[in-house]
């Protein structure tokens, strides 16, 4: 009785729950069917626990299948074999609210992930290993990623989170973009993905293996495809689907940077269009791009919001009209999906750029019609249908007889965000600042670190990427009469250093940055791939510091703050790109009229690692340390501020603008939330009002925000918060700045528009916030966009504002069909007329 029992409960618990995930050459399977999957990026660490679920949620409603994420090594292992899963961190925590609500997972282990996050994942402890080269046929490294994988594959094992155990996980990835890189390692290139294959196979997740980017992945792993566009991607073998890992939805930004904007119109296009040519799988990267909190931010360079103009904002609010549009693509292709994985394909030119794709079974047809033309218009007659379809659009026809969707018409309303001032606080005026300085004494009066050589070292090595900040320091001595004490001394400094401030005797000369994102930003991924080769071969990340300085006779102590933001996270060995002060660094002098240089390079150097005030935790809620409310400084280096404040009222995410300070970084309540560097403004150039969603999107398209700061708000996530008592922030100014602005801003809905043709169905919703007024609404062929509408040459003669009035305001949502019954009949000359509304929320 007893052992029956025990095995009717083995059978319930272990098969009843377990499924099979396996593939064929047109999707995924799960338990035998196949199917339309739509994912999405949320990486864990770039928000917090209390923020997940709310997110996962919204990429269930917003029709995602799946949630996608990296595991980020560095995070959690900082030091070799001791390991942090704790908070942000907390991987099983983040796939078990993954399988809470009902979504499937994607791991992507890696654990290479690049994402714009620091190192690329790797931990910096892992290069300082002796013999050590990344990513090939190197027995350090393969041991290291082998004991990594396997302990996380271990940990995933033990809480049953495969779907092969009745988990939400049904697709694990090995290595990432290798083959972008892969060139420059050659053979050992080719070798180390045989091994990585083996090796992911070896751990028996029983779910299949991707490697996307990597055309000789070998069976059974599935290559799969990153990129802005997909459709032309053909796996490597025929019993491989087509999958779209990385469906770029926007772009990310980088400090002296501007605003990437992708177009929803063009975000759907690609992934229409990447259905419609028999992809059966796609991952938006990112749905939720987030923030990178304390030193996570890759680089160089890259900024601390992570938004990437997402679906989801870097708050979690619904970025509008991308979600909503893209939600109502998830649902048509759903509908089609047994079409779309099990019909005959077939497809007809029309010339033109303009196609159609049927998909066909029994029971029906379902259909897509393709405008790759980025000007004109195509009229599209099918079985006796005429359909219009728009430049650079896909239509959808689930029954290939009605039009479902459409690419490029947006029915869903756009949303305006707005920041309010935080209402339990009266001005920044009220905010008290007390401060102190950093203490340096140590360094740039007596040269004193930790270590010394005769030599100049990578950053990496020495500080082992525990801080941005590394002391370099050394001693000169001059005779009295020594030429070099001449007219005309100068240091010239070569460096690497991402930041770089040089003292002399104790006193700040100068400092340095290099402008890296003038040459990145502009550039596609490709092109990057190039550059990020480049670098390394002919050291272009090099500048020269130069400048007049009086030495005395004695001693004379240089101190040199290098100063990273973000190391290198992508191309062919990045690992071993330089960091820090790389020299060569040399006094330079006039004797008459000879010149003479003095190499400091090979001089007895000492370093050290980190800031005082880091190690003495200034930023802790509890820090002891003697803070003055004396004489507030303004535009002093090197300065620490404290202030206390009330946390805003409600549940809208919360932001503090730094706006009036130089570099450094910020903590709330003793939690970092990132580097700031609001003084950094993009350029003037490169932005432009408009817009066009049509023709192929790249990284320099569609950019606002120039001229303004990269970044001025930063995000204070609710859970550091404390709602009843004070809240402490503390910033470490590195460059000199001004606090008496600081001020702490909620974000919300402020106003959403629509701008839709007739017969079509618009929702205005103020996100469980009430609608207050209508500002806007015509019905014929008005003018302008969301916040500056204007009456057209056609208008109906009803009073829509008062209309709309009745039916919105009040309430947190409206929906009606824009049809003449409601809202007149205005003769437009017989072309299709439109209803442009904006409600005030
Ligand atoms: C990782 O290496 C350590 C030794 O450094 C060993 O104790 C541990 O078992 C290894 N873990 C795995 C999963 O192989
Ligand atoms: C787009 O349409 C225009 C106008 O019909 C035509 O001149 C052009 O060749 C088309 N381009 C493509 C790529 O089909
Ligand atoms: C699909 O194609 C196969 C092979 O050509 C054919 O046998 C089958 O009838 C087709 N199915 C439909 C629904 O047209
Ligand atoms: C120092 O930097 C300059 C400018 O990048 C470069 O031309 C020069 O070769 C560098 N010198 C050395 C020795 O690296
Ligand atoms: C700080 O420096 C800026 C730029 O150098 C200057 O415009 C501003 O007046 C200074 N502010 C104070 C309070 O010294
Ligand atoms: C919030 O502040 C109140 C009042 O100072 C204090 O009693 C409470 O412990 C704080 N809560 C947290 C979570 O820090
Ligand atoms: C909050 O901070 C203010 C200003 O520093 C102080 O007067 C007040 O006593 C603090 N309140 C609590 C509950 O700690
Ligand atoms: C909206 O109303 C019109 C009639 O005015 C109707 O033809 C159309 O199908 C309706 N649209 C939807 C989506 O229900
Ligand atoms: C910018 C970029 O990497 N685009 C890639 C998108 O994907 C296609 C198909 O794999 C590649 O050919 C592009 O280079």
């Amino acid at each position: 009785m007893v052992s029956l029992r025990f095995i009717l409960c083995f059978l319930l618990v272990s098969s009843a729950y377990a499924t099979i995930v396996s593939h064929d050459g047109r999707a995924i399977t799960i338990d035998g069917h196949r199917r339309v999957l739509l994912s999405g990026s949320i990486h864990y660490p770039r928000s917090t626990p209390e923020m997940w679920p709310d997110l996962i949620k919204k990429g269930k409603e917003g029709g995602l299948d799946a949630i996608e994420t990296y595991v980020f090594w560095n995070a959690h292992e900082p030091t070799r074999r001791q390991y942090d899963f704790s908070g942000k961190l907390d991987l099983i925590r983040f796939l078990k609210t993954i399988q809470d609500e009902g979504l499937y997972g994607v791991l992507r282990i890696g654990p290479y992930a690049c994402a714009e996050w620091n190192y690329g994942g790797f931990p910096v402890w892992l290069h300082n290993m002796p013999g050590m080269v990344f990513r090939t046929t190197n027995k350090a490294f393969m041991d290291e990623m082998q004991n990594f994988t396997t302990m996380i594959v271990d940990m995933v094992k033990k809480e049953n989170l495969f779907a092969s155990q009745g988990g939400p996980i049904i697709l694990a990835q090995i290595e990432n973009e290798y083959g972008n890189v892969m060139g420059p390692y050659g053979e050992s290139g080719k070798a180390y993905i045989k091994w990585c294959a083996n090796m992911a196979q070896s751990l028996d997740v029983g779910v299949p293996w991707i490697m996307c980017q990597q055309n000789d992945a070998p069976q059974p792993m599935l290559n799969t495809c990153n990129g802005f566009y997909c459709d032309n991607f053909v796996p490597n073998n025929p019993n491989t689907p087509k999958m779209w890992t990385e469906n770029w939805t926007g772009w990310f930004k980088q400090w002296g940077g501007k605003n990437p904007h992708r177009t929803t119109e063009d975000v759907a296009f690609s992934v229409a269009k990447f259905f419609q040519r028999g992809g059966t799988f796609n991952n938006y990267y990112m749905y939720h791009g987030g923030t990178n909190f304390d030193r996570t931010a890759g680089g160089p360079y890259i900024t601390t919001s992570y938004d990437y103009d997402a679906p989801l904002d870097e708050y979690g609010n619904l970025n509008q009209p991308k979600y909503g549009h893209l939600k109502k693509l998830h649902d048509v292709l759903h509908s089609m999906e047994k079409t779309l994985t099990y019909g005959n394909i077939s497809t007809i030119n029309f010339g033109n750029s303009a196609s159609a794709t049927i998909y066909k079974i029994e029971e029906g047809s379902s259909c897509f019609f393709l405008n790759g033309n980025e000007t004109s218009d195509a009229t599209i007659s099918f079985q006796g249908g005429s359909y219009v379809v728009p430049a650079w659009s896909v239509t959808i026809l689930p029954d290939c007889k009605n039009e479902a969707y459409n690419t490029a018409k947006i029915t869903t309303q756009t949303s305006m965000m707005v920041k309010k001032p935080n209402e339990a606080e009266d001005s920044p005026s009220s905010l008290k600042w007390s401060w102190r300085p950093e203490n340096m004494d140590n360094f740039l009066l007596k040269g004193k670190g930790q270590s010394t050589t005769r030599q100049l070292l990578d950053q990496k090595v020495v500080s082992n990427d525990q801080s941005d900040y590394l002391w370099y320091m050394t001693t000169v001595k001059f005779k009295k009469r020594d030429p070099f004490l001449g007219k005309g001394m100068s240091l010239r400094i070569n460096s690497t250093a991402h930041v770089l401030h040089v003292f002399v005797n104790g006193k700040h000369i100068g400092k340095k940055l290099i402008y890296v994102f003038q040459i990145s930003i502009i550039l596609t991924y490709q092109k990057l791939i190039d550059l990020g080769n480049q670098h390394v071969e002919n050291g272009k990340f090099h500048y020269v510091f130069e400048k007049d300085v009086k030495f005395k006779s004695g001693h004379n102590v240089i101190s040199l703050l290098s100063i990273t933001v973000g190391l290198a996270n992508y191309g062919a060995f990045f690992e071993s790109k330089p960091a820090g002060i790389t020299g060569p660094i040399f006094i330079i002098g006039k004797n008459g009229d000879e010149t003479i240089t003095k190499d400091l390079s090979a001089h007895k150097w000492s370093y050290k690692t980190g800031l005082n005030g880091f190690e003495n935790q200034l930023f802790k809620t509890e820090s002891v340390s003697k803070w003055s409310v004396e004489r507030l400084p303004f535009n002093r280096t090197m300065t620490w501020y404290k202030t206390t404040f009330k946390a805003p009222l409600g549940n809208d995410p919360v932001v503090v603008d730094l706006l009036g300070l130089g570099k450094g970084t910020a903590w709330v309540n003793g939690n970092n939330i990132g580097r700031y560097w609001p003084t950094f403004i993009s350029s003037e150039n490169g932005c432009s009002a408009k817009c066009d969603y049509r023709g192929a999107y790249h990284a320099e398209k569609c950019l606002t925000n120039c001229g303004e700061p990269t970044q001025r708000w930063y995000h204070i996530p609710r859970s550091f918060l404390n709602t009843s008592g004070n809240n402490t922030l503390v910033l470490f100014e590195e460059m000199g700045g001004n606090p008496s602005l600081v001020n702490f801003q909620t974000t919300r809905v402020g106003s959403v528009c629509a701008n839709v043709y007739e017969k079509n169905i618009i929702e205005l919703s103020c996100d469980r916030k009430s609608i207050s007024a209508i500002k806007f609404a015509s019905f014929g062929n008005p003018d302008g966009n969301c916040g500056s509408f204007e009456k057209g040459t056609c208008a109906s003669s009803n009073n829509i504002v008062d209309i709309l009035t009745q039916e919105c305001v009040g309430k947190e949502k409206c929906s009606f069909n824009v049809s003449t019954e409601k809202f007149g009949a205005p003769d437009c000359n017989g072309a299709a007329r439109r209803l442009a509304v904006e409600a005030i929320c």
